[in-house]
């Protein structure tokens, strides 16, 4: 039999974005490999990568549009393409009657597949006109933000040069499990002699590969920072910095030296001086440093300092601007390209202006104190919000609110559920596409391997279809280019500059292998301008709950925290049975003494509780866990993000949202009243 094999693309918001091979024979997927083509992940997938071929033919996948009446009654009804553009395009047009405006439609989008086709969703809203927009990064701004303050622009070094540093210090991040490719460059350097520190306050998979882990207090890395960066001055070590290209040099230290005291650093982060000694010396001694700020450290409201605060550190180390050095984050490579789908022209309105935003990290509640017009349509795609936001009441409340809700997934997540009408999306392998990583610095292309799932479309090719139902109920009512094919939309993105940069003839290269991003990384921040970190004297770096949430929310003795997880990515594969044998759990780790004074042993569930609801979860215990935190997993249905409330106010716009800022208090199940 003979097999054809296509290249595909990892389109999950995950650092590998990696290059796939898929085997398929008569028409179906058969196997899928790593691309060995492909630079940084050399051949490889991780576990989920490989689960591919369970994940495209997993009974549970949606297979046919389907409309439940009334909402929440899980009376489904299969309908057809046709009826479900006609429900939705009638809808529209009725809204716009009403209103005026396409004003009171918005849609609600993140990160089930970033490549650069999906944002035909947004694509699609521009064509309409003025209608509610989320804008804002839930998962990264605050971070982005502090890279920016620090460089004046978003730079990360090539994470391919990390297997050529001496010391790799890595704070909040876990690469072992969110991160696997990366592990691949730290062992490198290990076996050469590098030294790996893990800051963290957990004692996660990566930190028990460490030379030396730092259990640090959440929320507390800025003044770690700013410790080392007290010691480093005290003892002379940054003496040969020659401030060079920076600015704001003398006010960083006269800061440090005057308002940094080592033992209220301590005890504001819990760890030694010894501890904080070492690291001191480890970067006053060796070099080149590769920094490494995680996301896991934003996730909290002083997450915006902590990276500035390590930049600066990393800056003042002479770790900037020499290879195999610098500091990591994320890097914005996707604003090469003229994302020609997501820059799609804003039809005009007659005095409408433009479209209404709303700010992602607190899109719910904002969207409930819309009045003029309310929201009342709200088209969910790439996005599972009932199981991954905050301040889900709020989003309770606006499906109330809500006329129509029309949610695209490949699953029934827990906001499928909750939805009027479900679309079945395509999977990676039943569509074209295109996609840069915001960690490597690799081009991809996705190719369409086989027909998709039952009636299941990718989100471009509802665009284009259901353009072509509003304007055969109102011509003209979007200027969608419905007749554009998806390899058109790709050309659009490789623009001359785009073959430039990445050494393109054409298109068809791309099909051959994935190509390498030729501007120069090997000096990671080129002697770049630097801005020193001057925290505002008024600031406050000591472990701080969000000032956004009242003292009784902070008055539960356990900071939440719910990082990522090695075999799913978020709400996703819950039901792949390669990945995950037992239906998913919600999992409370606990420290063993804690637990024994609330008599919870090993394996008892127990009710994981704040003011705002209760989770039953089942109980592990951790003794490396300190006691003043618990761990729970994200899961889908029982999702641990009842309990996560923060109302950043509009001002707040360019932070992420703070998930890790919650506390909970636990109790054995047995002992609550239901
Ligand atoms: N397998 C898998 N991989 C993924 C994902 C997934 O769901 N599954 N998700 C992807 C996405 S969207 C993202 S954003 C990334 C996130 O990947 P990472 O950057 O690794 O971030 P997190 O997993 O959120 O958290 C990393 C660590 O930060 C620690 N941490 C929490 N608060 C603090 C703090 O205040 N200081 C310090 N020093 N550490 C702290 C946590 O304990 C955790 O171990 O992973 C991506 N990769
Ligand atoms: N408690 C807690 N909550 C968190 C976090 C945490 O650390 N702790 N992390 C946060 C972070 S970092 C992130 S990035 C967010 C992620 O938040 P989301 O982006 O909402 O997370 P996913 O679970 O990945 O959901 C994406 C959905 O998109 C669907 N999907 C996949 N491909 C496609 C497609 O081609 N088209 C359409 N229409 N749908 C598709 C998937 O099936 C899935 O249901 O979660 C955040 N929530
Ligand atoms: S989930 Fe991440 S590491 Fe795994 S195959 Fe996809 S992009 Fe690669
Ligand atoms: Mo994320």
């Amino acid at each position: 039999m003979e097999t054809s094999i296509y290249r595909n693309t990892c389109p999950r918001n995950c650092f590998g974005t990696c290059s796939i091979l898929s085997y398929v024979e008569n028409g179906k997927l058969i196997k899928v490999s790593g691309d060995p083509k492909h630079g940084y992940t050399q051949g490889r997938l991780c576990a989920k990568g490989y689960a591919y071929t369970q994940y495209v033919y997993n009974p549970s996948r949606l297979k046919y549009p389907i409309l439940q009446m009334p909402r929440g009654s899980g009376n489904w009804q299969r309908i057809s393409w046709d009826q479900a553009y006609t429900i939705i395009a009638e809808k529209l047009l009725e809204l716009y009657n009403r209103y005026g405006s396409n004003l009171a439609a918005g849609y609600n989008k993140f990160s089930g597949n970033l490549g650069m086709l999906h944002y035909a969703v947004e694509g699609m809203f521009n064509s309409i006109g003025p209608h509610t927009k989320p804008i804002g990064n839930i998962c990264a701004s605050s971070g982005l933000q502090a890279v920016k303050a620090s460089f004046g622009h978003v730079v990360s070094p090539n994470p391919e040069h990390m297997a050529g540093a001496k010391l790799i210090v890595i704070w909040g991040a876990n690469p072992a499990a969110t991160n696997i490719h990366q592990m691949k460059f730290i062992f490198q350097a290990k076996q050469k002699g590098a030294k790996i520190v893990v800051i963290d306050p957990i004692l996660t998979e990566t930190a028990v590969k460490a030379d030396l882990y730092i259990q640090i207090k959440p929320g507390t890395d800025a003044l770690l920072a700013l410790g080392i960066a007290k010691l480093l001055i005290q003892r002379s070590c940054s003496e040969d910095f020659s401030p060079g290209n920076t600015v704001g040099w003398k006010k960083f230290k006269n800061y440090v030296m005057t308002r940094i005291a080592l033992d209220s650093v301590c005890r504001e982060t819990g760890i030694k001086l010894e501890a904080i000694e070492e690291l001191a010396r480890l970067y006053a001694t060796i070099k080149p440093a590769a920094t490494w700020s995680g996301l896991g450290m934003q996730r909290n409201e002083n997450g915006r300092d902590s990276i500035q605060a390590i930049n600066s550190l990393v800056a003042m180390t002479g770790n900037l601007d020499i290879p195999n050095g610098g500091a990591y984050f994320m890097h914005d490579d996707i604003d090469d390209f003229p994302l020609a789908l997501s820059n799609h022209p804003e039809k005009k309105h007659p005095y409408v202006e433009a479209s209404r935003c709303i700010n992602n990290i607190d899109f719910a509640l904002s969207a409930n104190n819309l009045d003029d017009p309310p929201l009342k349509f709200l088209w969910i795609a790439s996005r599972s919000p009932f199981s991954q936001d905050l301040n889900i009441k709020d989003w309770e409340e606006l499906f109330k609110r809500l006329e129509l809700i029309v949610t695209v997934d490949l699953y029934m997540t827990k906001t499928a559920k909750y939805s009027d009408l479900v679309l079945p999306a395509a999977s990676h392998f039943e569509e074209d596409d295109l996609h840069v990583s915001y960690w490597h610095h690799w081009l991809s292309i996705n190719q369409k391997a086989i027909s998709p799932y039952f009636e299941a479309k990718s989100d471009l090719q509802i665009a284009r279809e259901l353009t072509r139902k509003l304007n055969e109920l109102s011509p003209g009512f979007s200027t969608f280019p419905a007749e554009l094919e998806p390899v058109d939309w790709i050309n659009k993105e490789l623009t001359p500059d785009i073959k430039d940069l990445y050494s393109l003839n054409s298109y068809e290269d791309l099909l051959a292998a994935p190509h390498f991003r030729k501007k120069d990384y090997e000096v990671p921040a080129k002697k770049e301008r630097f801005y020193f970190y001057s925290p505002d004297l008024e600031s406050n770096l000591f472990s701080r709950p969000s000032e956004y949430q009242s003292d009784e929310d902070c008055s539960y003795p356990f900071r939440l925290l719910s990082p990522q997880s090695l075999l799913k990515i978020h709400s996703q594969y819950e039901s792949l049975t390669w990945l995950n044998p037992e239906p998913e759990e919600t999992i409370v780790e606990i420290n063993d003494e804690a637990a024994f004074e609330k008599g919870i042993k090993e394996g008892t569930f127990v009710s994981v509780y704040n003011k705002y609801g209760s989770v039953k979860a089942k109980a592990t215990l951790n003794p490396y866990l300190p006691i003043g935190i618990v761990r729970v997993n994200q899961t889908s249905d029982n999702s641990i993000n009842q309990l996560i409330v923060n109302h950043l106010p509009a001002v707040r716009s360019q932070s992420s949202s703070n998930f890790y800022d919650s506390h909970v208090d636990v109790m054995r199940w047995d002992e609550t009243y239901e």
